[in-house]
């Protein structure tokens, strides 16, 4: 079955319908359809940021109705059901703190917080499988990392989704599940070491970089980093390459390609591995929609990317 897959939406349905066109998908009876009856699979992320919330989940929920399409949980869904799930003391899994509610603000104006659209749509987020892992290929939205894929077991349904339980479970910072999800739909973060901190993208100070989990662990460790150089000092670099995090994350050990999004790659897409390909190429900063043409190839090809 050929799949074409399609990375982060983030709320912007004119290049992810301009995408879909290009990809031969037709609007038939009201959602996407491809004559050859190939089937679309998102890597999660579907909201929060651009300004149609609305038309990208039904355009995403009806291609799935219709079975011309799979998609997987991101973080941002994932976000979305803890901003929305109360624990026992009536406080919040995911905490309505200021940049919380600015994070999420797009999709709680189209779907307003307590709104019987909200709900419904917060109990469809919750069956969207963690991962999938078919015949010719594997997705997930950021890692893909054996041991924590399997402490997560616990918390999936028959599905493969997060029970409500799980979400409850996430509260707590010394969990399984908690420590699973961190690394599965967020992606492995390494602490700083101590006093040292760079200037992120969006302006705010952080102390946490990101790890590219597929880099080769012999590189220099601050090409493991998605810490532009530019915004660190010499201490720093020195400072970061005294860590060790060279067995912490290899690349993932299965045999078949891997799909991710999560990670604002830029420029022409590239393939990470002949077996991973990462399809988010940030559609809010670019205006564009990335996606791979995937044709059960056991090893992955650059010019698959559309
Ligand atoms: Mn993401």
């Amino acid at each position: 079955m050929p799949y074409d897959i399609i990375g982060d939406v983030h709320g912007f349905a004119a290049p992810l319908e301009k995408l879909l066109a290009k990809l031969g998908y037709v609007e038939i009876n009201g959602t996407y359809a491809h004559p050859q009856g190939n089937k679309a699979c998102f890597m999660g992320d579907l909201i929060d940021r651009g300004p149609d919330q609305r038309r990208v989940i039904e355009i995403v929920r009806n291609m799935m109705d219709a079975d011309n399409a799979l998609c997987i949980m991101g973080n941002h869904e994932f976000n979305a059901v803890c901003y929305a799930t109360q624990k026992a003391d009536n406080a919040y899994v995911r905490p309505h703190s200021d940049k919380n509610f600015k994070q999420h603000e797009a999709f709680l104006k189209d779907y307003p917080l307590g709104s019987p659209a909200h709900a419904e749509i917060i109990d469809w987020f919750k069956t969207l499988p963690v991962f999938l892992d078919l015949e010719g290929f594997a997705a997930i939205h950021a890692c893909w990392d054996e041991p924590h894929l399997q402490m997560l077991k616990p918390s999936l349904n028959a599905e493969n989704c997060l029970t409500d339980a799980a979400y409850l479970a996430y509260a707590d910072q010394t969990s399984d599940t908690y420590q699973a999800v961190e690394c599965l739909l967020k992606g492995p973060e390494l602490d700083l070491p101590n006093g040292v901190s760079y200037t992120a993208a969006d302006g705010s100070e952080r102390s946490v970089a990101r790890v590219k989990w597929w880099a080769d662990p012999d590189k220099d460790v601050n090409k493991r980093l998605f810490i532009r150089a530019k915004d660190l000092d010499a201490s720093t670099k020195d400072a970061i390459n005294q860590l060790s995090i060279k067995d912490t994350f290899n690349a993932h050990a299965q045999d078949k390609p891997v799909f991710i999004g999560h990670y604002w790659m830029s420029g022409t897409p590239k393939l990470l591995s002949d077996k991973l390909a990462c399809l988010d190429y940030s559609a809010v900063h670019s205006g564009v929609q990335v996606g791979y043409r995937f044709r059960g190839e056991a090893t992955l090809k650059p010019e698959n990317f559309i």
